[in-house]
């Protein structure tokens, strides 16, 4: 039988893990557990990815020789996963044999077949990147990915034969609607393909880069990183190295990512595969990015969510709760402490928790902790709603829906609430007449509160467990007259005030840069206007198409937006605060009726929204997705 096979992008050693790292990881494992509980055999890989630049210059920096560094560093990830929960079947490191003799097995087979040969190149290089660029992808004179210096290089080097399968490529994407997830990611790759594909360099020269696998056919030279990191997905299952495995567990079944790798993964990974005569993956899901209080994390602004602290402060199942219950997956999401908070308080211990508890005290109270029979002549209304509630669920998930899922358990948690309410089991417990309708509410509660645990059970499996022992039962189906429940503590404790204070500092310490921004004395308040002043604004929404730095300004960005009925060039002065890349696509709110004006000789029809947030700009959007042009009032 074929394994579902789940696979998260294999990290990187010199960053420490974050906020990031966990949210696709706990993805993978939520989809694991789910999977396994349906019957299936789950492969879930996950690894680290240790050549290159980037490693060899962080172990520099730490005066670290490189493997003893990459060691160290493999092992943090290592170690934290059991801290989340996470229930990998494997861990694959890029400096393992078992990965660097098959990536050289690779690249020989392609060599063999005649899809890599060597040849010039000159051109730009980015070295933090890895990258190459053509003189015309360069943005301002420096690397269009991160905007730093390029350097002008000549070197002979291997390419892989990439351009061959750009039709294919896109002839399966098109064919394949659920291939690339969600459809917007997918319109994405299509889009890139539109252009030529050149084809791919594979090689870096050891004189430049000696960290890295040795090209089987080129002793001067080790592979890319790129090529050498994706191969993983295939190494770990026994690629080349145990046939059976690699039946039953290739292809993937899912491939979580983030955005970043969108290209990497569905262009060249594909097309590898396609080189090496190999299935591709079923599904690429490219998920969305998280940023922390509107900022991007990074270690100079000290606002790095390391995930073994949030599960110190709140505990891994809230926090795996919140990770997938705040965003919908493929969406972009913040990150503060106070909506963790808030999460944890309102949706886990005042609904969920309250009405385990709200149910097994009445079991204990009116039943003597026994669970009651059915009545088989009365409806259980509970039971349709649950069963409704269940397959919506399952329709979620099989969409990798994760936030709508657990919306739906907090939706059954709400309509559970009002059955309560409506059918007044303190009223019936005081009419002897009464006792098998009590019964019926008590059993109908106690059932759906056993469903909700197996809705829970991917997401929060510590809870789930907790709350089958309080059920007095290991499985669902366990679950009939006369088990015994004990409603023992909270489900899940509440935060109070102090607590979310010292959690607060835990997680989003306060730098100097942040403090002097809630220091800044408040703006005062513009005199008052009429209804009729405020009607003069045409405000409207507009959906990002398109953005680019404006040339010679630092401040400015040249966007292309969509308002529905037309598109709009707009100048915006947010070059400081947002990367082109990172605003394409949002939903934002624009004054549609402004003069025109020209910025640095571009011309801006319309001007955006954005708060001024003690100098950080922040740009004003809509919470959930409408079409462009709509009026905003
Ligand atoms: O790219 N929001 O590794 P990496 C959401 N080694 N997800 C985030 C995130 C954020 N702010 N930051 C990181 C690499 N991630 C390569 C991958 S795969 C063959 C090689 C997650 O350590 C997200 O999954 O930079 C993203 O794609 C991945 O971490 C990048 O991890």
């Amino acid at each position: 039988m074929k394994r579902f096979y789940i696979t998260t992008p294999i990290y990187y050693v010199n960053d420490v893990p974050h906020l990031g790292h966990a949210y696709t990881t706990v993805a993978a494992d939520v989809l694991a557990r789910y999977h396994r509980a349906q019957g299936e055999e789950v492969f879930f890989l996950t690894g680290t990815d240790e050549h290159g630049q980037k490693a060899e210059q962080a172990a520099k920096k730490a005066g670290e020789p490189v493997q003893q560094y990459v060691d160290k560093h493999a092992k943090v990830f290592q170690d934290l996963w059991p801290k989340l929960n996470i229930t990998n079947t494997d861990f694959i490191r890029t400096t393992e044999p078992r990965h660097t003799t098959k990536v050289q097995l690779a690249l020989q087979t392609l060599k063999d077949k005649g899809l890599i040969y060597a040849a010039d190149y000159e051109g730009w290089y980015c070295v933090p990147d890895e990258r190459f660029w053509t003189e015309k992808d360069l943005k301002e004179g420096n690397c269009p990915d991160c905007g730093r210096k390029v350097d002008q290089i000549r070197e002979k080097n291997y390419f892989f034969k990439m351009s061959s399968y750009q039709q294919r490529l896109i002839e399966y994407i098109k064919g394949e609607p659920d291939f690339i997830m969600p459809p917007s990611r997918r319109n994405e790759v299509l889009g890139f393909l539109e252009k030529p594909l050149g084809d791919l360099c594979i090689s870096r020269p050891k004189s430049r880069l000696p960290w890295g696998i040795g090209l089987p056919f080129d002793p001067d030279y080790v592979a890319y990183v790129w090529f050498d990191a994706l191969m993983n997905y295939a190494t770990a299952v026994g690629y080349g190295a145990d046939e059976k495995k690699f039946a039953e567990t290739w292809p993937a079944d899912v491939q979580l990512v983030g955005k970043d790798i969108l290209t990497t993964h569905c262009v060249y990974w594909t097309t590898m595969l396609m080189a090496l005569e190999l299935p591709l993956p079923k599904k690429i899901f490219a998920h969305g990015w998280w940023t922390v209080e509107g900022k991007k994390m990074s270690k100079s602004l000290g606002n790095v969510v390391a995930p073994d602290v949030a599960v110190e402060a709140v505990g891994a199942d809230q926090f795996r709760y919140f990770l997938m219950r705040e965003v919908p997956f493929g969406l972009d999401g913040d990150f503060s402490a106070a909506a963790l908070i808030s999460r944890v308080n309102v949706d886990l211990a005042n609904n969920l928790g309250n009405l385990v508890s709200r149910v097994l005290s009445m079991i204990e109270k009116y039943r003597d902790s026994s669970v009651p029979p059915h009545h088989i002549d009365k409806s259980f209304p509970m039971l349709n709603i649950s069963t409704h509630s269940r397959s919506r669920y399952d329709e979620f998930m099989a969409r990798l829906d994760f936030s709508r899922a657990l919306e739906e358990v907090i939706k059954l948690c709400d309509e559970l609430n009002r059955h309560i309410v409506e059918s007044e089991p303190w009223s019936l417990a005081k009419d002897s007449s009464k006792s098998q309708e009590l019964d019926n509410v008590l059993r109908g509660s106690v059932d759906t509160i056993s469903i909700l645990g197996m809705m829970i059970s991917p997401f929060m499996p510590e809870s789930a467990d907790k709350l089958m022992r309080m059920l007095g039962i290991k499985v669902r189906a366990d679950l009939k007259a006369g088990t015994k429940i004990s409603a023992g503590e909270a489900l899940f404790p509440r935060i109070d005030e102090n607590k979310a204070k010292e959690i607060e500092a835990m997680l989003t310490p306060k730098t100097g840069e942040t403090a002097a921004v809630q220091a800044a004395p408040a703006v005062p308040l513009a005199p008052q206007i009429t209804i009729d002043d405020f009607m003069k604004i045409d405000l409207r929404t507009a959906k990002v198409l398109h953005a680019e730095p404006v040339p010679k300004s630092n401040k400015l960005l040249k966007l292309s937006v969509d308002l529905g009925f037309e598109q709009r060039q707009v100048v915006a002065g947010i070059a400081q605060h947002y990367e082109p890349e990172d605003i394409i696509g949002k939903n934002v709110v624009m004054v549609a009726n402004l003069k025109p004006a020209t910025l640095m000789g571009v011309e801006s029809h319309g001007m955006l929204l954005a708060a001024n947030d003690g100098g950080r700009l922040v740009l004003c959007g809509t919470w959930e997705t409408v079409q462009g042009g709509i009026k905003v009032k």
